[in-house]
C-alpha cells in the first residue's frame, strides 16, 4: 500500500477504459506517470465515469476497467508507491463535479475542442455528460488537491479549465483547493493516427489502422507502420508540413530516447521501407516486454481487486475530507449524528 508523506507534492492522473489503451495514452501519460511516482505522492485512476459519456458495451467497460489496472502496472507503475482505484469507487468525484458545476459558465464549457470534436463524432448521442465532462475531470483532480497533472497535450485546455475553476471558488469561498498544473512532455505530447497524422491517434478510432494498442502482437505493430500515411518525398526529416514522417520521428525517438537529429541522421540516404520497420521493431521491443508484465497480472485477479480495494480506501479517505470541507464552505447544513 502506498504510504503519503508531507513533504511531497500530489500528482493524480487517469485514462479512460473506453478501449484498449494506445501508445498515444503511453507516451503522452503512462511513461510519465511511471517516471514520477518516486518523487511525488501519485493518484491514478480508471476514470470509467468518463468512459460513458460515449456509449459503451456494459460487459466490455466493466472487463477492460480492471485490464486498465493490468495495463498501468505492467507499464512499471507500481502500487506500493501509488494509489491506484477505479473513480465510480469513489463518489467524492461526483459529489464534488455537482457543486463545481455550480462555479463553470456554460460559456467556457461551450469552447472546449474536445467537447466539439467527440459531439462531430458522436452526433447522435450529444448527451449532458459529454458537455460537462471536464468539471467531472476538475473534480478528480481539485479531490486531491493535485499540484500536478501529468497528461498530453490534448487534455490541455481541460486543465486550463481546473485552474480557473479552483482559483473562482478559492476567491469565492477563501482558499481551498490547490491550483493545479499541467505535466506534458514535449516530444510525445500528440502522437498522432497512423491513417490521418493531422488527427490525434484515438483508442476508440473506428479504423484500427489508425492507432498501436499496447496489446497488439508484435506482427500486427509492424503491419500497421508500415502501412501508415505518410508522404512521396522518402526523406526522413522533422518537418511540420509532413505530418506523417514526423510523427513516426517523434515515435521512434520515444521508443529509442534518441533525438530526431540522430533518428535523421541514422536513416539518411535510407527509404522510408527501412525507417517504418525500424520504428515497428523499437515500439514491438517495449510493448512485448510490457505485455509479458500484463498477462502475468491480468490473471491474478484476486491481486487486482486486493490493490482496487485497497486504493479506494485511501482515496476515499482523502475525498471525504475535501467534500467535509467544501460542503460546510458553500453553506451545507451538516448532516446530523443523532444516536
Ligand atoms: N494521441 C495521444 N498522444 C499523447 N497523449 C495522449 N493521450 C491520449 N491520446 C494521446 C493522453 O492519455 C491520457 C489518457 O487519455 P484518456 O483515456 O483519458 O482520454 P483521451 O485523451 O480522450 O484518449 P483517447 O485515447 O483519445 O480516448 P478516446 O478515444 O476514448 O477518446 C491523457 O492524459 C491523454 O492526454
Amino acid at each position: 500500500m502506498a504510504e503519503f508523506t508531507k513533504d511531497r507534492k500530489t500528482i493524480f492522473s487517469g485514462a479512460q477504459p473506453s478501449g484498449n489503451l494506445t501508445i498515444g495514452n503511453y507516451l503522452g501519460a503512462l511513461k510519465n506517470w511511471q517516471l514520477l511516482q518516486d518523487d511525488y505522492n501519485c493518484i491514478y485512476c480508471v476514470v470509467d465515469m468518463h468512459a460513458i459519456t460515449v456509449r459503451q458495451t456494459p460487459a466490455e467497460l466493466r472487463k477492460r476497467s480492471l485490464e486498465t489496472l493490468a495495463v498501468y502496472m505492467a507499464c512499471g507503475i507500481d502500487p506500493a508507491k501509488v494509489v491506484f482505484f477505479i473513480q465510480s469507487h469513489v463518489p467524492g468525484h461526483t459529489q464534488l463535479s455537482w457543486v463545481l458545476s455550480c462555479s463553470t459558465m456554460f460559456g467556457e464549457l461551450s469552447r472546449m475542442t474536445q467537447f466539439k470534436d467527440k459531439s462531430a463524432k458522436h452526433a447522435d448521442n450529444i448527451n449532458a455528460g459529454l458537455f460537462t465532462y471536464p468539471v467531472l475531470m476538475a473534480a478528480d483532480i481539485l479531490l486531491y488537491n493535485a499540484d500536478l497533472v501529468p497528461v498530453g497535450s490534448d487534455q490541455k485546455q481541460h486543465i486550463e479549465l481546473a485552474r480557473d475553476i479552483a482559483q473562482r471558488f478559492n476567491q469565492a469561498y477563501s482558499p481551498t483547493f490547490t491550483v493545479p498544473e499541467g505535466y506534458i512532455s514535449k516530444s510525445s505530447a500528440r502522437i498522432m493516427s497512423l491513417s490521418d497524422p493531422e488527427r490525434k491517434m484515438s483508442k476508440s478510432d473506428p479504423n484500427p489502422q489508425s492507432f498501436v494498442s499496447i496489446l497488439d502482437p508484435k506482427d500486427e505493430i509492424i503491419k500497421k507502420f508500415k502501412r501508415a500515411v505518410t508522404d512521396s518525398e522518402s526523406i526522413v526529416r522533422l518537418d511540420p508540413n509532413r505530418p506523417g514522417i514526423s510523427n513516426l520521428i517523434n515515435i521512434y525517438c520515444a521508443f529509442t530516447s534518441k533525438t530526431p537529429e540522430e533518428c535523421e541522421k541514422e536513416f539518411e540516404g535510407r527509404g522510408y521501407g527501412d525507417f517504418k520497420l525500424a520504428v515497428g521493431e523499437a515500439c514491438a521491443d517495449t510493448l512485448t516486454k510490457i505485455q509479458d508484465k500484463y498477462n502475468t497480472y491480468i490473471s491474478d485477479k484476486a491481486q487486482l481487486d486486493k490493490i482496487l480495494s485497497e486504493g479506494a480506501a485511501q482515496a476515499n479517505y482523502i475525498a471525504n475530507k475535501t467534500i467535509s470541507k467544501v460542503y460546510r464552505k458553500v453553506g451545507f447544513y451538516a448532516k446530523p449524528e443523532v444516536k
